[in-house]
């Protein structure tokens, strides 16, 4: 694949030949636009290193993940630090191959801006983000796509009706007006508190056969969980929430996801393990759908 450095071992240990993976992942270490703390370019190595050292069978679905679902990882792509849209067009590339192939790309950031890129290539899907802030702004900084305005621009073609926003706690003045005046759907940190089936169940009925691209912002995490995010916002999700409402997500038809805003070097290990461990959750479940 172009512009793709082979990283071994790869997530969890276990690479399936490409032919036979029905998910396949890739490292986005994207770090240009942070406006706080950067870093997201170590996470999907750490979030790797993580990978390898938690089990690979989850008691939650009962089954390991590599046994029941062909899983390869074929490395990180090279960044072109100053040319964010040439990075763009790299990331489009890779991803439109891999849906292309009939395999589900899962996306190891690296920076939420990702999404936006991802996102081109799934404009007949659902988005569901799952994030502590809003990423709505039309402009940040002076800049027009950054991680601060990501679902913003995604929104310049995708329609409002299917952004569906979950965990959400924060944003700007302009961001709650915009959101209230287009109807965007939003779940808050307090909605999902104790409620993870609950809202699940409502996204599966407003999502239909249409299927779901999950972009799981780990901010969405309390920073007592997962402390090392680009940009810390208190009150949020516990691991445990987070890892009901995405076993309930997996089940419906998930076509990417991604993984994004670890900044490695302000963790303990603790962020990338939460990281590593939300997406073993979200296989197990997505394997576990599988006829
Ligand atoms: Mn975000």
């Amino acid at each position: 694949m172009e512009h793709v450095i082979s990283v071994q071992p790869g997530f969890g240990g276990f690479d399936w030949p490409y032919e036979k993976a029905r998910v396949v992942l890739l490292g986005v270490p994207l770090d240009v636009t942070s406006s706080y703390r950067t870093g997201t370019k170590f996470a999907p190595a750490k979030i790797r290193e993580a990978s390898a050292n938690l089990e690979t069978y989850l008691m939650s679905a009962r089954l390991d993940v590599f046994e029941r679902l062909g899983i390869s990882d074929l490395g990180d792509l090279s960044i072109i630090p100053t040319d964010l849209a040439a990075t763009g067009e790299r990331i489009r590339g890779v991803v439109r191959e891999l849906k292309k192939d009939g395999k589900v790309p899962a996306l190891l950031g690296g920076e939420h801006t990702l999404t936006y890129f991802t996102m081109r290539e799934f404009e007949d899907a659902f988005l569901v983000q799952l994030d502590a802030h809003r990423d709505l702004r039309d402009e940040y900084l002076g800049d027009k796509l950054c991680h601060a305005t990501v679902m913003r621009r995604v929104l310049d073609s995708l329609p409002n009706e299917r952004l569906i926003q979950v965990g959400v706690r924060s944003c700007s003045k302009e961001e709650a007006e915009f959101a209230r005046t287009t109807k965007i759907q939003a779940y808050t940190t307090e909605q999902v508190l104790g409620n993870p089936r609950k809202i699940a169940a409502e996204i599966a009925g407003k999502v239909g056969k249409k299927g779901v691209y999950l972009s799981i912002d780990v901010d969405v995490l309390d920073p007592a969980f997962a402390p090392a995010v680009t940009t810390p916002e208190p009150g949020g999700l516990m691991t445990v929430d987070l890892l009901r409402l995405v076993r309930e997500l997996g089940k419906l038809n998930i076509r990417a996801f991604d993984v994004v805003e670890v900044s490695p070097p302000y963790d303990t290990g603790a962020t990338a393990f939460a990281a590593a461990s939300i997406i073993y959750e979200l296989l197990a479940s997505i394997a576990s759908s599988l006829k």
